[in-house]
C-alpha cells in the first residue's frame, strides 16, 4: 500500500525539502497552500507534476489553517496516513506586528488539525507531527536545552507554539492519537526565507559582492543560534512519526555561533575580511579587502524582547532516532552563499548587458 502524507506549510522551507524526501520514499504527497495572488511555488516547482499527467504522486489543495471547515474536508479527502504540520506565521519579529493572527494560525491551527482527526475518526490511522520550536525556551532556563527543559517563551510566536506543544500532547494522552512534537532548532538553506538573519546575510553580501547594493542592515549581532541544515531536519520529522511510540524530540546540531560569526564566515566565504568597529547601533562591519562598510545596524531590527541564546541538546534523537546533523556550520554557510552568489551573478549580468545576453549565458 502506497502511504500518504499531508504536509501544510508546503510551500515553505521545511515543507519543500520533506515534499522532496517523502516523494523519494514513494509515498503520494499531498499539500495545503494559501491562495496568493500570484504564485508562490517557487520552492517546489521543480517537484511539480501536471495532475493531468499518469501516476501523480504530489498533489496541491487549496487551504489556511484558520480555516476548519477546509482543513477538515481535505482531511476527509485524503485520508492521509501522516500529517505534517508545517505551517506557520513563523516569523518572531514579525508576531509582534501581527500576534493575534500569529495565535490563530500557530496555535489554534494546531487544534483545528487535530481536532479534524478526532472528528473523523482517524485517531487510530492517522500519525501527527507538530513543528514545535527551540523558540519555546526562550529566556532559557538551562544549559543545554532538552526535551525536559521548562519552556519560556518570548515573543507572541513562542508563545502560540507552546499552545501547539502542549495541546498535540493533550490529544496524544487524551484521544490516543500517534502525534508527536519536533523541538527543532534554526535550520537554514538556500531556499531559507530572505528576511530570516541567515539568508539575509548571505544574499546581502553575495549582492554587495556582485555591486548590486551597497550594505546590509541587521539588528542584534550579538544572538547566538544552533543552526542546522533544513535538508537534515526533515529526515528527523519523518523519523519521529516511523517508531512504535509517539515521542517529542529535541533536534538541534549541539553547537552554537553568534549572528557575529555567520557574517564573518559567509564574508570570508566571498573573500571578504570582515572587521568590526564601532559600538552599539553605530556598530559597523569593514570589508578590509575592498575598504567598504558592507553591514550596518538599524534599530527596527531589534525584537521588544530578544532570545539570546540557543543551545540544543540532541541526545534523545540520535539514541532513539539515529538522528544527527550531517551538515557542519561550514558546510551550511558555504551552501547558502554559492546559491546567493550564482542568484546575484545572475542578476548583475542582465542589470549590465541585458536579457539578451543573459539568455546566451543560461
Ligand atoms: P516558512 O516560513 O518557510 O514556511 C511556512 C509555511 O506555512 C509556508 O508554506 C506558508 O505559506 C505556510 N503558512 C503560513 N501561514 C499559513 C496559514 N495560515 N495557513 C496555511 N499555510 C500557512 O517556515 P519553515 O519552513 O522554516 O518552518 C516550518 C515550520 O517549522 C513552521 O511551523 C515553523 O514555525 C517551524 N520551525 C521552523 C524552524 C526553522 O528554523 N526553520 C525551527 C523550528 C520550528 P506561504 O508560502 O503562502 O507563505
Ligand atoms: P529566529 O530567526 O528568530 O531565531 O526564528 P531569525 O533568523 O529571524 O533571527 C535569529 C537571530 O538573529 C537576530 N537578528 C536578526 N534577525 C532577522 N530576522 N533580521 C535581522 O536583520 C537580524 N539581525 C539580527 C535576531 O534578533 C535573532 O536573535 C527562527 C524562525 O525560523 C522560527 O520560525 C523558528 O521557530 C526559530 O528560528 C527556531
Amino acid at each position: 500500500m502506497v502511504k500518504k502524507a499531508l504536509i501544510t506549510g508546503i510551500t515553505g522551507q521545511d515543507g519543500a525539502y520533506l515534499a522532496e524526501l517523502l516523494l523519494g520514499k514513494g509515498y503520494e504527497v499531498h499539500g495545503i497552500k494559501r491562495r496568493a495572488s500570484s504564485f508562490n511555488t517557487d520552492r517546489i516547482d521543480h517537484l511539480y507534476q501536471d495532475p493531468h499527467e499518469a501516476n501523480v504522486k504530489l498533489f496541491l489543495h487549496y487551504g489556511d489553517l484558520t480555516d476548519a471547515t477546509n482543513l477538515i474536508r481535505i482531511i476527509q479527502q485524503v485520508q492521509p496516513d501522516e500529517i505534517y504540520n508545517l505551517a506557520a506565521q513563523s516569523h518572531v519579529a514579525v508576531s509582534f506586528e501581527t500576534p493575534e493572527y500569529t495565535a490563530n494560525s500557530d496555535a489554534l491551527g494546531t487544534l483545528r488539525i487535530l481536532e479534524a482527526i478526532r472528528i473523523l475518526g482517524l485517531e487510530k490511522k492517522t500519525r501527527f507531527y507538530q513543528a514545535s520550536t527551540s523558540e519555546m525556551y526562550g529566556q532559557v532556563q538551562e544549559v543545554p536545552q532538552k526535551e525536559t527543559t521548562p519552556f519560556y517563551p518570548r515573543s507572541p510566536y513562542g508563545a502560540a507554539k507552546v499552545y501547539g506543544y502542549w495541546i498535540t500532547v493533550n490529544y496524544r494522552e487524551a484521544y490516543g492519537i500517534y502525534a508527536c512534537n519536533g523541538i527543532l532548532f534554526n535550520h537554514e538553506s538556500p531556499i531559507r526565507g530572505e528576511t530570516f538573519v541567515t539568508r539575509k546575510i548571505t544574499r546581502g553580501l553575495a549582492r554587495i559582492k556582485e555591486g548590486l547594493q551597497d550594505a546590509v542592515y541587521l539588528g542584534n549581532l550579538d544572538s547566538l543560534r544552533d543552526w542546522g541544515h533544513a535538508r537534515d531536519y526533515v529526515k528527523a520529522q519523518w523519523l519521529m512519526l516511523q517508531q512504535s511510540e509517539p515521542e517529542d524530540f529535541v533536534i538541534a546540531t549541539g553547537e552554537q555561533h553568534s549572528v557575529r560569526e555567520f557574517v564573518e564566515k559567509a564574508g570570508a566565504v566571498l573573500g571578504m575580511n570582515i572587521e568590526w568597529r564601532g559600538q552599539g547601533v553605530d556598530e559597523q562591519g569593514v570589508d578590509l579587502s575592498s575598504g567598504r562598510t558592507v553591514v550596518r545596524i538599524d534599530r527596527r531590527y531589534f525584537r521588544p524582547t530578544e532570545v539570546d541564546t540557543l543551545l540544543g541538546d540532541p541526545s534523545k534523537a540520535r539514541q532513539k532516532l539515529g538522528w544527527r546533523a550531517e551538515t557542519s556550520f561550514g558546510e551550511l554557510v558555504k551552501d547558502m552563499v554559492e546559491a546567493d552568489l550564482d542568484a546575484a551573478r545572475r542578476d548583475a549580468l542582465v542589470a549590465r548587458e541585458g536579457f539578451r545576453t543573459y539568455q546566451r549565458h543560461e
